[in-house]
């Protein structure tokens, strides 16, 4: 493998920024927000002559700490322990016209420290110099090729949880158990579309029938999910799985962004009791919390969808990790 010197700053075509968010073209003509589907599938794998053979050093993550659907990422990077294996650039916080940036201005973001560009979708066309679909984070990057391999979140955590054992700190975390897989894409099933993404189609509706459709089958997911853990502390098996941190990382958005700013406000988590205690459980896993950073969460949020909030105007809480903290567990 080329040393990473020698892959950094390559000359780039000059480039003219395509503007537009996501989120403003992926609203269907009822007024409800339909995610588009992601666009890089490649995968890092162990087996013969793969394309991207996994190593250390090789893989980049480009995250946003706002992001739920990169956070998973990093927490499965953090439980496998691949914090020396695979490295992360974080962008700014503020989604523009133009996308992602890797403006420094604001504590925790890195820039692009692999191409030294300043864009995401300018990473996207180093890829694919046609591109012109959707530049989403997370996204893991292939140094050696100098190209994108996927995008897609629910993919990059089962690569990490298991192409990467021979370097990882802790190989023993499984996250996708073989006996518990039917179980976790049964539970993926369900809380993907009315949690995860619920959250989304209640916040980007464009009509009050598709918000009205998005809050109830929301909160009958959240209600459903709030009886299952009152019974028992993971959500499949007996061990944290890769569902528990997909949950998590809605759930730990919920009561400071997406209770106020997508109006997800018929109950808070933490008046759920058995959803706050697993909110918590996860948080408290080695290496969590420090995935966590509520400033871009909340800045990213407020920020950046000025249809919704047009002042930009940040709110000052609530608190949420306190109380996690606080929070007795058995
Ligand atoms: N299916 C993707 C979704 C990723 C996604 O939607 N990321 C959002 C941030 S939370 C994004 O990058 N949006 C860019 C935009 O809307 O322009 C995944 O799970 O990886």
């Amino acid at each position: 493998m080329p040393p990473f010197s020698r892959l950094m700053f390559q000359p780039q075509p000059p480039m003219t920024l395509i503007t537009g968010n996501t989120w403003s073209h992926e609203i269907a003509p009822d007024g409800a927000f339909v995610r588009a589907a992601t666009g890089f599938r490649g995968q890092v794998s162990r087996a013969p002559g793969a394309a991207h053979a996994p190593a250390a050093g090789r893989y980049h993550l480009y995250v946003s700490l706002a992001c739920p659907w990169a956070h998973r990422t990093l927490i499965v990077r953090a439980l496998k322990g691949l914090e020396d294996v695979i490295s992360v650039d974080v962008v700014h916080p503020h989604l523009t016209d133009a996308g992602w940036s890797f403006d420094t201005g604001f504590e925790g973001a890195t820039g692009d420290r692999v191409g030294g560009l300043a864009w995401l979708q300018q990473v996207y066309r180093r890829a694919d110099p046609a591109y012109a679909g959707i530049v989403t984070v997370p996204v893991l990057w292939d140094r050696q090729f100098s190209t994108l391999v996927n995008n897609e979140s629910s993919e990059i955590i089962r690569m990490l949880n298991t192409e990467f054992d021979a370097w990882a700190r802790h190989p023993e975390v499984d996250l996708y158990p073989a006996a518990l897989r039917g179980d976790i894409d049964a539970a993926n099933g369900w809380i993907y579309p009315a949690i995860n993404n619920g959250v989304y189609r209640c916040g980007f509706a464009r009509s009050q029938a598709a918000y009205d459709e998005a809050v109830d089958e929301l909160f009958a997911a959240l209600d459903r999910a709030e009886a299952l853990l009152a019974g028992r502390r993971w959500l499949c098996g007996d061990q944290a799985t890769e569902a528990d941190v997909r949950l998590y990382t809605t759930l730990i958005r919920f009561d400071s962004v997406y209770h106020t700013h997508f109006k997800c406000n018929r109950r808070q988590v933490a008046q759920y009791p058995a959803l706050h205690r697993h909110t918590a459980r996860v948080h408290r896993l080695p290496g969590v919390a420090a995935t966590l950073d509520q400033d871009h969460i909340r800045h990213h949020y407020y920020h950046s969808h000025r249809h919704l909030n047009p002042g930009g105007i940040v709110p000052a809480g609530p608190d949420v990790t306190g109380p996690l903290m606080a929070l007795p567990l058995d």
